[in-house]
């Protein structure tokens, strides 16, 4: 088996600790018990070296032996082919988990990032476009409410898709964005409550104060 390497900043300033994304990956790796470590890459000056393993100059990537990785859904679906803690092993169940995945950083992370660089920037809520997402995310979290509300987890069992989604969900909770959606808000509880989010959480906290 590869060795697995996780790279992520050397630093970062305090508000984005704690959802930096190479959580997810973290997250993952704790669920699957794969054995791996973690890497730093510059925050502030970005390299070529970095560039060529992430083309966007962002973490996180992963490399498994010779190959690299970038995208942190890529790199979820990658480990999920190597864990059935993280992938349903029945054809009905992966297709499941991949289209929750996608539907995580394809149809709510679209609405939810740009919300929550208004609410990073603590814009007035009167800002221009304000309104208009507000209500695209408030148009996706109510489509997830009833999902939410009827199961556990979105594909039966536990897996990558809900490690994306209440990864992405967690941030708009960071906002008080849950508040009118009960289901996903315990959603989000109910994932961060699993020891293997604690852990990965935990390190990536120490990960950035170390850099202090
Ligand atoms: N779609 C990418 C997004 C990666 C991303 O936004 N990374 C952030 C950290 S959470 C980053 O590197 N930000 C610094 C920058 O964009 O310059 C993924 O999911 O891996």
């Amino acid at each position: 088996m590869s060795d697995l390497v996780l790279t992520t900043y050397d630093w970062v300033p305090e508000i984005p600790r704690g959802y930096v994304r190479d959580i997810r990956v973290r997250w993952a790796l704790e669920e699957a018990g794969l054995p791996y470590r973690v890497a730093s890459t510059p925050f502030r000056h970005r390299d070529a070296e970095h560039f060529a393993h992430q083309p966007f100059g962002q973490v996180p990537w992963l490399t498994d032996g010779d190959i690299s990785i970038f995208e942190s859904g890529a790199i979820l679906l990658h480990l999920g082919g190597r864990s059935s803690a993280l992938m349903p092993v029945d054809p009905r169940g992966r297709s499941e988990a991949m289209e929750w995945l996608f539907a995580a950083l394809n149809s709510v992370e679209m609405a939810s990032v740009p919300w929550s660089i208004f609410m990073f920037s603590d814009d007035s809520g009167d800002a221009p476009g304000r309104k208009r997402l507000d209500d695209f995310l408030k148009a996706r979290l109510q489509r997830m409410e009833p999902v939410l509300a009827k199961r556990e987890w979105l594909a039966g069992t536990f897996s990558v898709a809900d490690i994306l989604m209440a990864d992405v969900l967690r941030l708009v909770d960071r906002f008080d964005g849950l508040a009118a959606h009960p289901a996903c808000r315990d959603y989000v509880a109910r994932a961060t409550a699993r020891p293997s989010f604690a852990k990965a959480y935990a390190d990536q906290m120490a990960h950035f104060a170390a850099a202090d």
